[in-house]
């Protein structure tokens, strides 16, 4: 493959050892050639040991990059786009490790990135698009897109969704170092930040499927920065809640 259209999907991983063959499998069994880079926290039930080993057995296909302890889903993702950019990506993909997101889903968000700066998996574009999730936390998730609507401006469906595509510079305009929030609020502080300059953000239908193994690492202290974060970005943006004009 042309080393332009080079693809990559990161998927953070904590605790996901039921997941990552199966995850890595249906990756590379896709029609379009996607690598996979895992960013493992150093797992105690050995999800990090495991990739490895997936990985040496998908050589030039499968990555793994290891942190000493669990230190949030943001700054893993940063630590996942810094080797992106390093390793010549021009398609830099986000995806949960747990079959939430359907991996074929995959080729299409990138195809989308194709005329697109960020292409966004959402779940609520056009009705709701949410299988098994209890009632509660459905109901919290369709609320946080509203709330970041009404607070920023930002005009997205579904902006804590960790479905996405970025190209190369988009990422390469963001000072990864400067990112602060690191749950579900870095992805909207990600996505407000790509929004706020006036690059071409697209909206694409997915649909949500609950996890069926592991367990989710959504904690109360994650919404409450997430709550708080929204207010951070309204004030260092100037209260302003339009993309600047180009
Ligand atoms: N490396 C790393 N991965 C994480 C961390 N927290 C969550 N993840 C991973 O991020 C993805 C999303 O988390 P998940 O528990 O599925 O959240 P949910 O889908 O909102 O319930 C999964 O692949 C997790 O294993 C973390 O602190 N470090
Ligand atoms: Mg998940």
């Amino acid at each position: 493959m042309n080393t332009a259209e080079k693809a990559l999907v990161i998927i953070p991983t904590y605790n996901e050892r039921e997941n990552i063959v199966k995850i890595s499998k249906k990756i590379f069994s896709l029609s379009y050639s996607i690598d996979l880079l895992i960013v493992d926290d150093n797992s105690p039930d050995g999800t990090g040991e495991l990739a490895d080993e997936l990985a040496r057995q998908a050589p030039e296909r499968m990555y793994v990059l290891h942190r000493s302890v669990k230190d949030g889903l943001g700054r893993a993702y940063c630590c996942g786009f810094k080797w992106a950019l390093e390793h010549g990506y021009e398609y830099i993909c986000e995806m949960d490790a747990d079959f939430s997101h359907d991996p074929e889903d995959l080729p299409k968000l990138i195809q989308l990135a194709k005329n697109s700066d960020l292409v966004l998996g959402t779940r609520y574009k056009g009705g709701i698009r949410v299988i098994n999730w209890p009632l509660n936390r459905l109901i919290l998730s369709i609320g946080a897109g509203k709330y970041v609507r009404i607070i920023t401006g930002m005009p997205f469906s579904d902006p804590t969704g960790g479905f996405k595509c970025f190209r190369r510079n988009t990422l390469a305009s963001i000072d990864l170092d400067a990112i602060r929030s690191n749950g579900y609020s870095f992805q909207i502080e990600m996505t407000h930040k790509i929004w706020r300059q006036g690059l071409k953000v697209t909206e694409h239908p997915i649909t949500f499927t609950d996890r069926q193994n592991g367990t989710s690492k959504m904690s109360f202290r994650i919404v409450l920065e997430a709550v708080y974060r929204v207010w951070v970005l309204l004030f260092e943006n100037g209260l302003r809640r339009r993309p600047i004009k180009k």
